[in-house]
């Protein structure tokens, strides 16, 4: 959309214009710092606040924006007191008190995919769930590349959604957190999905529901509407006068897995579409990721051939069900994106090895661990428990195995190698959040990557 195209858009959905507004970005992180280069190009006018005293975008807006005013160590009450708008940053929960007074006062708030729902008219799908949506989020971005669409992929995935605005873009693919959804008001995505629900999340919502229902609003507007048939929480959406796609594997599912005298397959209405042996991401739950996407893709016109010709071809993202290393015949996995108890379940039905030394913990964000019993039970002979939630968690799965909190991820590690024998699996799969020890899950996963190499083969 041009320039005027989006300010009259800005005008109109939220009374945001160059003559009255003044944004408050809170937050220079990789969102403040995009919304300030989307603001500054419009000519409208802002300031920022961040809480830390040198936030990670400090240096590159002071570089390139050194006009604009930037508060830093704290919540500067001033600030807001002159805003007309504010634009909280998606780490930064919406009931910090300030932020609260603001919107009490009057003070408009407003997100990053907000605004960028204003500047584009080209269509994008929207993607949220606890887990897989990055992976769906890529491989149905691989899809709409193999059928040669001009796509732009990002959102919570890393490259914030203002970054992708492209007016050569014909399709955008948007990942959204629980955060960014519970913050915005504009979203109407061609189509869009919750892909399932699984405890997370709960030291920022007061319970489950509370949690559902900021990803329920991915739905908002009236694009189709895809539903996972095994998720329980699909069953409470309200569905009226909508175009409704699902999957999952029930039958009645508009896309599952059948059985062929070739074997399983993924398919649509009976019919199959792609042998499930062919897919080189494993595990049930990578079948439902893909059996998204294909939904997905076929919403917004890919063809079967250049969907194939994707699903074929995706090898996964690094740091989700990883394989490291085989050393003495154990293989070390590294799962280190398995930041809630549902994507550390998945790990453990995904592999194949029925003894595993599994090594968790980290930040529980206010989970319940108990719900990992049953799998702890079938398949794992040792817990090794790292980080700030390990007593809690060993609590929580009450000894049901051999459980031992070693602290931290390098001993984690040397142990597991101790325990672990022929024919075994290691599995860095912490059903937790990582920043207590580490920057982020990313760096979990290569402090584990390099551990596992380093041991003596
Ligand atoms: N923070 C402060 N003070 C501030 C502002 C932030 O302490 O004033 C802290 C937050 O509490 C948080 C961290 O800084 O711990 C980062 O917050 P942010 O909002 O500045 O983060 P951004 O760099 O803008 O990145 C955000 C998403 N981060 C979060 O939701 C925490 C990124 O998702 C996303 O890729 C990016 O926007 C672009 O859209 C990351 C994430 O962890 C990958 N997401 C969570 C998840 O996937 O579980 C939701
Ligand atoms: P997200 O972006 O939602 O965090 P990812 O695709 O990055 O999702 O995967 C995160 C974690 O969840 C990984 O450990 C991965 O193995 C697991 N996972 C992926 N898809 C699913 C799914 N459909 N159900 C349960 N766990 C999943």
């Amino acid at each position: 959309m041009k320039k005027d195209e989006i300010l009259k858009a800005l005008d109109s959905q939220f009374s945001l214009n160059r003559d009255s507004s003044k944004v408050v970005i809170v937050g220079l992180g990789s969102t403040g710092l995009s919304v300030a280069y989307f603001l500054r190009n419009l000519g409208l006018q802002f300031a920022i606040v961040d809480s830390r005293v040198k936030p990670p975008f400090n240096d590159e807006l002071l570089a390139e924006m050194p006009d604009v005013a930037v508060f830093t160590g704290g919540f500067e009450q001033a600030v807001f007191d002159v805003a007309t708008h504010i634009m909280v940053s998606p780490g930064v929960s919406m009931e910090e008190p300030i932020i609260q007074q603001a919107i009490a006062k009057g003070v408009c708030p407003l997100s990053d995919i907000d605004l960028f729902a204003c500047s584009v008219s080209e269509p994008a799908v929207a993607i949220t769930g606890s887990n897989g949506k990055s992976t769906v989020t890529t491989l149905l971005g691989d899809m709409a590349k193999a059928d040669a669409k001009r796509v732009a992929v990002g959102g919570n995935l890393g490259t914030p959604a203002l970054d992708l605005l492209d007016d050569k873009a014909d399709l955008y693919v948007l990942e959204l957190s629980s955060f960014q959804l519970e913050r915005t008001s504009q979203l109407n995505a061609v189509a869009a999905t919750v892909l399932n629900i699984s405890a997370d999340h709960l030291d920022r919502y007061a319970n489950i529901d509370a949690y559902v229902a900021q990803k329920n609003k991915v739905y908002a507007g009236d694009g189709v509407m895809l539903v996972n048939t095994d998720c329980p929480y699909a069953a409470k959406i309200q569905q009226t006068n909508r175009n409704v796609l699902s999957f999952g594997f029930q039958e009645k599912a508009d896309y599952n897995v059948i059985e062929t005298s070739e074997g399983s397959s993924l398919a649509f209405h009976g019919h199959a579409i792609f042998p499930v042996d062919q897919l080189l991401i494993s595990g049930v739950h990578n079948q439902a990721n893909a059996l998204a996407a294909l939904a997905l893709g076929t919403t917004v016109g890919l063809s079967d051939a250049a969907m194939c010709t994707a699903l074929r071809a995706y090898k996964g993202l690094k740091h989700r069900v990883q394989f490291v290393a085989r050393i003495q015949d154990v293989i070390w996995v590294n799962d280190s994106k398995a930041t809630n108890v549902g994507a550390c379940v998945a790990a453990l039905q995904g592999l194949k090895n029925a003894s595993v030394v599994l090594i968790a913990g980290g930040d529980a964000k206010a989970a319940d661990m108990s719900d990992l019993i049953p799998l702890l039970k079938e398949k794992v002979k040792t817990l090794l428990l790292i980080g700030k939630d390990g007593k809690l968690i060993k609590q929580a799965v009450n000894d049901c195995i051999p459980v031992l909190e070693v602290g931290t991820l390098k001993k984690a590690v040397t142990k597991a190698q101790e325990i672990a024998q022929a024919g075994d699996a290691v599995l860095l799969s912490p059903a937790c959040a990582s920043m207590d020890q580490f920057a982020n899950y990313k760096d979990r996963g290569e402090q584990f990557v390099a551990a596992v190499k380093a041991l003596k083969q």
